[in-house]
């Protein structure tokens, strides 16, 4: 009896549905492709001991990561649910990069995170490698990663807290002055170390080690994640073993990450209670860049809803939870199962036997039979992805897929008015070539609703505006503008080839600021202070042309500035010419847009402040 309520007492922590409660190590790789292990049929290159892992695992052929992109798809694994409920819906970036795609500056911390309720639970949790959800370039007031659930962390320049920064070397560099990167990272969080860039991933695996040992000798189950970034670019394997070009680059990386990991899987295996209890994920966040990974036999690359961008080639690895193979020789394959990063969360939960935080509803559903290798059922809902707000356009296609669906042997893309429909059937052609879509009229409408739908239900980022290359480029040629009108996408003025006259009014507190920009760094113009002095400056594939005004202003200005159909510059006050310069060729689109009083994202001019102090009292813009 004694024996019973005890048992009823404490059956929830102690009773799991394995038996005693697992550890989970998950490797989560960095824009690596679908077909870059060698067992997922890469011959370019070997990777011995990942192969290892799934030869005495299970491989999965049909998991999906729920965005192409890292910072969303970090979110999704880490916490059971759509990344655009956090409005994390492409990698986060700057402060005003984020604000102009619609996103947060970093996840909210009171996202459920699988590390948090793990720890609730007694779980040692420790974050080792690549974070990317806070904490990057100027955004320096994120969360550190152990609010999110995690007794420890060691990260590099994208999350906050301790890192390892990379040093680099390149064949006939002196290996006692190595080159640095991302410097700039330095201010994100105490305790940083440089290493070799080709050494990180071991750099992180000798600190999980450790903190698995601690865990082990204080018999507490453990999390690890051990998010490694070397595979993306850029490309610094070791110096002897260096390539030529990109692809080889790549190739090399991925061999030396492969091998570092032997020393982590190695500890697990050779140390027979955690052989015995611990489970080994191995996937990566999205698909490849181009040019240095592979897809396998899937379309598209990352940032795509092609195949290529969002499956992930999952290894299940734990001799002690999933079942043997019958046939030694080969792998276990699940060629069947359609499931995704979402529904890891739920099925560690219940694998670890840990009750959902209350109030939580997970996007992902639990599927412990099927990662344990023992049923090759799928999840009951369709999976729902959306494109990140700033991928309309990359690696060559001008108008990408908005919203895509994977129901049961059906892939269906569309626009996000349902639009440009795409249907393929992934059993007959799961390189998405033939589209089905004026065959299914019936089914297309239906998928297209269900889509839609999805997409409405949850909080909206700047993507539908966003578009490279719009339907309909608005045709207007003057536009009246006040102080901090933002305007982007397709409400941004068509500048590409015109004649472009600037007719503004202003009174400044400051020596310094932005009247209007249009652009960026690649391409556009501005009319700027700084120093004291006018500025009327044209950006063409990189290069910053500037007209200068001599004279230093004061008080009202009323000033006209052209530039011409062939890149001459001029601009007068009060009708008198003060400066001309030539862009020598014409204005070409900018992706950035346009903004009176500022310059958001990347920056056109060169300025010693962006933002205008005092007031613009008049701003029109012509386009002929
Ligand atoms: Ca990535
Ligand atoms: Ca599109």
């Amino acid at each position: 009896m004694k024996c019973l309520r005890t048992f009823l007492f404490f059956g929830l922590f102690c009773v799991s549905y394995l038996g005693a409660r697992p550890n989970f190590i998950l490797v989560f790789i960095d824009d690596m492709g679908w077909g870059d292990f060698s067992c997922f049929g890469n011959e370019a290159a070997q990777t011995p001991e990942v192969d290892r892992m799934a030869k005495e695992g299970v491989r999965f052929e049909q998991f999906y990561v729920n965005s192409p992109i890292c910072s969303p798809s970090r979110t999704a694994i880490s916490t059971g649910q759509y990344p655009q409920r956090w409005k994390i819906t492409s990698y986060l970036s700057n402060r005003n990069h984020n604000e102009q795609r619609g996103m947060a500056q970093w996840l909210d911390p009171k996202a459920p995170m699988l590390a948090r309720s793990l720890k609730k639970a007694g779980y040692a949790t420790g974050h080792f490698g690549k974070w990317h959800m806070g904490g990057q370039r100027n955004v320096d007031d994120a969360p550190p990663i152990t609010d999110y659930g995690f007794d420890a962390s060691l990260t590099n320049f994208e999350g906050m807290g301790p890192k390892l920064l990379p040093l680099t070397l390149k064949p006939g560099q002196d290996p006692k002055t190595p080159s640095r990167i991302w410097g700039d990272a330095e201010r994100l969080g105490k305790g940083v170390r440089w290493m070799q860039r080709s050494k990180i991933t071991e750099g992180f695996v000798d600190e999980a080690i450790p903190f698995i040992k601690v865990a082990a000798e204080a018999e507490k189950p453990f999390y690890v994640n051990l998010w490694p970034d070397d595979v993306h670019s850029p490309f610094w394997p070791p110096v002897d073993k260096w390539g030529n070009g990109k692809r080889e680059l790549y190739l090399s990386v991925l061999r030396e990450m492969d091998r570092q990991f032997g020393k982590l899987f190695d500890f697990v295996r050779d140390d027979e209670a955690l052989r015995k209890n611990t489970l080994v994920l191995i996937c990566s966040d999205n698909g490849p860049e181009q040019g240095a990974g592979v897809s396998g036999p899937f379309r598209g690359y990352k940032t795509h809803l092609y195949e290529g961008g969002v499956r992930s080639s999952l290894i299940a690895w734990g001799p002690g939870l999933i079942p043997s193979n019958n046939n030694e020789s080969t792998a276990k394959v699940n060629e069947k199962s359609v499931f995704s990063a979402v529904d890891l969360v739920p099925t560690l939960l219940e694998l670890a036997d840990v009750p959902h935080p209350e109030g939580v509803k997970y996007d992902g559903e639990s599927l412990p039979d099927v990662l344990l290798g023992k049923s090759d059922v799928s999840r009951k809902q369709p999976l729902l992805f959306r494109r990140p707000p700033d991928r309309d356009a990359y690696y060559g296609d001008n108008d990408l897929p908005d919203l895509a669906i994977r129901e049961g042997k059906w892939k269906f893309l569309c626009e996000y008015d349902g639009s440009e429909s795409e249907l393929f059937d992934m059993e007959a052609d799961r390189g998405e070539t033939k589209n089905l879509a004026a065959k299914y009229p019936e089914l297309v409408a239906r998928l297209t609703k269900v889509c839609i739908d999805w997409h409405n239900s949850l909080p909206p980022d700047n993507g539908p505006n966003m578009i490279r290359k719009p339907k309909k480029r608005p045709a207007k040629a003057l536009y009246e503008l006040k102080q901090g009108e933002n305007l982007s996408g397709v409400e941004a003025p068509f500048c590409e080839g015109r004649k472009v006259t600037i007719d503004a009014t202003f009174e400044s507190k400051g020596k310094d600021g932005v009247i209007l920009a249009q652009g960026g760094d690649k391409a556009g113009y501005a009319l700027y202070l700084r120093d004291g002095k006018l500025v009327l400056g044209v950006r063409r594939d990189w290069k910053l042309t500037e007209a200068v005004s001599t004279s230093l202003l004061d008080g009202r200005v009323a000033v006209v500035a052209t530039i011409g159909q062939t890149g001459k510059m001029t601009m007068s006050v009060a009708g008198k010419q003060v400066a001309a310069a030539d862009a020598k060729g014409k204005l070409t689109q900018p992706g950035d847009g346009l903004q009176v009083g500022n310059d958001l994202v990347k920056p056109v001019g060169k300025y010693t402040a962006t933002k205008f102090s005092g007031k613009i009292t008049k701003l029109s813009l012509q386009l002929e």
